[in-house]
C-alpha cells in the first residue's frame, strides 16, 4: 500500500519527544499504539485499536489518551488530513474531536475509534471534546 506520510513521521517524533512529561505507563501505552499501527488486526496490550482505515493513509495522527490530544497542536500541509484515534484504554472514556468555529465535528468517538478529516483551507483552526471541554488542540494548516 501506500508508505507512510511525512506527517506521520513528524507525529512520532513530536510524541517521542513528549516523552518526558508523562509516566513510563503512558509511554509505553503510546509508543506502542504508534509503532504497531501496521498491525492488521484489532488491538496491542494496552487496548488500543491499532488498524487505521485506508481514509486514513497520509494523515498526520493525533493520539487521544488519558484525556489528551498528543500532540496538543498538529502542524499539515493544505490539503492534507488529519486522524484522530482515540486510545483510551478499551471500554473506557469517548472523545470527541471538534472544532471550535464549526468547522468539523467527528461522531463521539469510542476507545479505538478512528475519526479523519482534511484541512484544504491554511489557518489555525482550534478544537475541543465535546464530552471534556476542558481537552483542547489546534491543527495549523499551512
Ligand atoms: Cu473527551
Amino acid at each position: 500500500m501506500t508508505s507512510l506520510s511525512p506527517g506521520l513521521n513528524r507525529q512520532r517524533y513530536l510524541v517521542r519527544a513528549s516523552i518526558v512529561f508523562t509516566t513510563a505507563l503512558a509511554v509505553m501505552g503510546l509508543v506502542s499504539c504508534l509503532s504497531d499501527r501496521s498491525t492488521v488486526t484489532g488491538t496491542d496490550a494496552s487496548g488500543c485499536n491499532l488498524q487505521l482505515p485506508a481514509a486514513a493513509f497520509g494523515s498526520a495522527v493525533v493520539v487521544i489518551r488519558n484525556f489528551t490530544f498528543s500532540p496538543a497542536q498538529v502542524h499539515v500541509a493544505v490539503g492534507q488530513k488529519v486522524t484522530w484515534v482515540n486510545c483510551e484504554v478499551r471500554g473506557t472514556d469517548s472523545h470527541t474531536s471538534t472544532a471550535d468555529g464549526g468547522k468539523w465535528s467527528s461522531p463521539v468517538l469510542a476507545s479505538g475509534a478512528v475519526f479523519t478529516t482534511d484541512f484544504a483551507t491554511a489557518g489555525t483552526f482550534s478544537y475541543h471534546c465535546e464530552i471534556h471541554p476542558g481537552m483542547t488542540g489546534s491543527v495549523v494548516v499551512q
